[in-house]
């Protein structure tokens, strides 16, 4: 059994439909527990840089506008096998292409307005939450 830490924001299309509750519903339905989180306002710099390895792709300025475009709760996941649990709970990206039940299935509007994002692999998540959060706000549980 492998307890792994994975990062997760809710995105900016899901605030705004007041869905933050319905999702993190989703979390701990799935075992995953939120060990830190917070709500933040993302800026351009701070985005550009989340989203640094899409720095060349043709939906890069459309992403970072999305993502800046209102607050955002940000949040550490813990469970077991937590990044990839996790990836499949999200479903695909595309919401037409996501399997029933899964977060973006049931709440996403579009490919770009997805309501969720996860990290990928073990790099990215310690990456990702190191990006966000410090040591002291991971609060460890039982
Ligand atoms: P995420 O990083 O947000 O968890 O999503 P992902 O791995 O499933 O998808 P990724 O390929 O990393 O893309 C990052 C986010 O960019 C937006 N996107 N827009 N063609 C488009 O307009 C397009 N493709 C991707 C989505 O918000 C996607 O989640
Ligand atoms: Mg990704």
């Amino acid at each position: 059994m492998t307890i792994e830490k994975t990062f997760s924001i809710v995105k900016p299309d899901a605030v705004k439909r007041n869905l933050i509750g319905a999702i993190y519903q989703r979390f701990e339905n799935a075992g995953l527990k939120i060990v830190a989180s917070k709500m933040v306002h993302l800026d351009a710099t701070k985005a550009q840089g989340f989203y640094a390895e899409h720095e060349e792709k043709p939906f890069f300025n459309e992403l970072v506008e999305f993502m800046t475009s209102g607050p955002v709760m940000v949040q550490v996941l813990e469970g077991e096998n937590a990044i990839y649990s996790y990836r499949e709970l999200m479903g695909k990206t595309n919401p037409e292409d996501a399997a029933c039940g899964t977060i973006r299935s049931d709440f996403a509007l579009s490919m770009r307005y997805n309501s969720v994002h996860g990290s990928d692999s073990p790099e990215s998540a310690a990456r990702e939450i190191a990006y966000f959060f410090t040591e002291d706000e991971i609060c460890p549980r039982d």
